[in-house]
């Protein structure tokens, strides 16, 4: 994440530089739709970017799984403009939605991981999120620098286009340069995450609930949970879980909440109220400091208070750190997970 930011933002001018997309300048400041292609964990992290981009910089933005996209006959025209976000470089979905955008004349901008993989190269410009090398299979670290590199490319292209104040840009920009030192106090969790993680390492299900951007948190953190300790977990909007999912609650479901001091607070704590009142045990990601929360759920992990546009950066470091407790304590493989490649080149 360091890598990520350095170099590229300078709070006290409230300007962000993204050398890789800098050509592209008029094309942002027109484009009236944004389509983000990607699969698994970088599919999330194309969700975080859909909220930052339609928040900050009043652009469109659909996100498609590029295993899908790549089969129908999706509308793309040249006025599209198309970001592939990719881990390995080398997804062979991703590659494909993005020569079917190419051939119907749209702009393709990369986020990837490996310097001079094959996406890269099919791209017209791009980011590298220089997050170095994913040991495991299963992205962690790809992930925060992609919503990262994300999280920048929504403020350069609200600077570009007008629509965010150049205070409000200062704002968060000094705050985005303190996320690296806020990572490092949420990785402290990591003890009492283990303690939280022995409770619940025989569970059969999860389910994760959030709302706005750390509904993609949520879908992220199931995704770690089934991919390396093979528990079936789930992920949710919070407000969805009336329209179906309540109906599995009951004292064998662990439901894991994103509930910091944000927008939707007030709206998460009564989802948690649903989820006690039927027996289901609680795990809540809260802002430190939070005793709300705290009184209602079986346990708690505080993150550092941050601006909504940050919580995904940080509320994800303790679901990846459960997630890889669970599976260890479950004697899983957790840099190879059974069924899992690298990169899925078929
Ligand atoms: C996409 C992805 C990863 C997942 C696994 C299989 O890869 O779905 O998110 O963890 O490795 O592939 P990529 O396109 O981001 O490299």
């Amino acid at each position: 994440v360091r890598d990520c930011l350095r170099g590229r933002i300078y709070p006290q001018q409230g300007k962000v530089q993204l050398g890789g997309i800098k050509e592209y300048v008029e094309k942002l400041k027109n484009v009236d739709r944004i389509i983000i292609v990607a699969c698994g964990t970088s599919w999330h992290a194309g969700l975080v970017g859909e909220y930052l981009i339609e928040e900050y910089a009043r652009v469109p933005v659909e996100v498609e799984y590029a295993s899908e996209f790549r089969y129908r006959n999706p509308i793309i025209t040249e006025k599209d403009l198309v970001i592939a976000i990719s881990q390995s470089g080398e997804t062979a979905d991703t590659m494909a939605a993005i020569e079917l955008a190419k051939e119907k004349g749209a702009t393709i901008f990369g986020i990837c991981n490996v310097v001079g993989a094959s996406i890269p190269r099919l791209t017209h410009a791009g980011v590298y999120t220089h997050a170095g090398p994913e040991i495991g299979v299963a992205s962690t670290k790809a992930f925060t620098a992609q919503v990262t590199a994300l999280t920048l490319m929504a403020f350069y292209i609200a600077q570009q286009r007008g629509t965010i104040t150049e205070s409000k840009l200062i704002e968060y920009l000094t705050e985005l340069n303190q996320i690296p030192t806020l990572i490092e106090t949420a990785l402290k969790a990591n003890d009492h995450v283990k303690m939280i993680a022995d409770k619940f390492k025989d569970a059969t299900n999860c389910l994760f609930l959030g709302r706005g951007s750390s509904f993609p948190v949520a879908l992220e953190g199931a995704l770690k949970l089934k991919e390396i300790s093979y528990i079936h977990a789930e992920g949710y909007p919070a407000a969805e879980m009336k329209h179906g999912p309540i109906a599995l609650i009951d004292e064998d479901m662990p439901v894991v909440f994103i509930a910091t001091k944000n927008s939707s607070y007030e709206k998460v704590i009564s989802n948690i109220q649903e989820v006690r009142a039927r027996g289901g045990h609680v795990i809540g990601i809260v802002s430190e400091g939070d005793t709300v929360v705290k009184e209602m759920a079986d346990y708690v992990i505080e993150i550092p208070q941050t601006s909504e546009a940050f919580v995904p950066l940080l509320a994800t470091i303790p679901l990846q750190l459960l997630s890889y407790h669970i599976a260890v304590m479950r004697g899983c493989n957790v840099d190879q997970p059974r069924n899992l490649a690298k990169s899925v080149t078929v």
